[in-house]
């Protein structure tokens, strides 16, 4: 297995950067190496440049993906977009002869070959298949038992003939990496559905966007769960800052939303602020106690 390099998109620095830091926590915890991507950019976010310029895309892309050539490592993703638009650009340029010609005379303009010689991979499918849910539950220091909503988000799973990573409707490797850290994963109505927020819907059509994030905070309460917990920065960003947006309204949901590397990280003994979820827009201190109180009751040696 060749080493990581991680890209960590724009999001996550720039709005949520307790998720990159979670991250580096975890994979060092669990012993996995992991460089820095220096010099990354946008990967470029599939529902935006994929959908108006295909060739403009695949060169942004190709671009990310010779960093990590260069360096001899895969790229792990911890957004599903970034996930999305490298994969698919990644297989896209290893099969399509044509279309790799035409990126690399592009890339010639900055030194640099596309060669095909890595793979792209998202942490939760990294951590269910190389590490396996067995060796997460035994490296768990404080199991969670705090009940949780599972966002897989759309392009984690979708299209399921390039994913590869199971049922679109039904898939259950994401509640097994949760049900690992102790945690509970409750099934609700609309669990694969769409946050609002991609796609372009969130730039194109907020209204039409929260209205989506309405339809399944909506389904979670009603699930009685403590938090929701995603796999992508732009879902975070939709159900965290949206929450905000629908209290204009009079919505008052107030679920904490943790990102899969935060959850793990407070399984693994990280307090809350270690892991960056006081940097949320919705800050619940029920739910800080409640995680204070268990990570106490859990203390080794107790
Ligand atoms: S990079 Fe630029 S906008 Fe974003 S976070 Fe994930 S998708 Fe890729
Ligand atoms: S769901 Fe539908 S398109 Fe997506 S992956 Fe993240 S943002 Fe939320
Ligand atoms: C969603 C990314 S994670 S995008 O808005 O579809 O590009």
């Amino acid at each position: 297995m060749k080493d990581l390099s991680l890209f960590a998109g724009c999001l996550i620095p720039n709005r949520y950067p307790g998720i990159e830091k979670a991250t580096g926590l975890v994979l060092d915890r669990l012993g996995i190496k992991c460089f820095e991507l220096k010099e990354a950019a946008c990967c470029p976010a599939p529902g935006v440049y994929r959908s108006f310029d295909k060739i403009t895309w695949l060169t942004l892309a190709s671009r990310n993906l010779v960093l990590a050539e260069e360096k001899g490592t895969d790229i792990l993703t911890i957004c599903n977009g970034c996930f999305s638009s490298l994969m698919d650009a990644n297989n896209i340029l290893k099969n399509d002869a044509v279309l790799r010609n035409e990126v690399n005379a592009h890339l010639k303009k900055i030194g640099k070959e596309y060669r095909g010689t890595i793979e792209v991979r998202h942490i939760m499918e990294f951590l269910h298949t190389d590490i396996g849910v067995k060796k997460l539950s035994d490296a768990i220091e404080k199991p969670l038992e705090i009940r949780t909503a599972v966002h897989y988000g759309c392009h984690l799973l979708k299209p399921t003939k390039e994913r590869k990573l199971g049922s679109a409707e039904c898939p259950v490797f994401f509640d097994e990496l949760v049900e690992a850290t102790g945690a509970k994963s409750v099934p609700y109505e609309g669990k694969t559905s769409c946050c609002g927020a991609g796609g372009g819907v969130r730039s194109a059509m907020l209204e039409t966007s929260f209205k989506m994030t309405e339809y399944k905070l909506d389904r979670i309460v009603r699930a009685e769960v403590d938090c929701i917990i995603d796999s992508c920065p732009f879902c975070h960003l939709q159900y965290d800052a949206g929450q905000v947006e629908l209290k204009k309204s009079g919505k008052n949901f107030d679920i904490p939303v943790l990102h899969f590397s935060q959850l793990l990280g407070l399984a693994l003994g990280y307090t809350p602020e270690d892991v960056g979820l006081h940097l949320n827009e919705i800050i619940n201190p029920g739910f800080f106690g409640k995680i204070a109180e268990i990570q106490k009751r859990n203390a080794p040696g107790r």
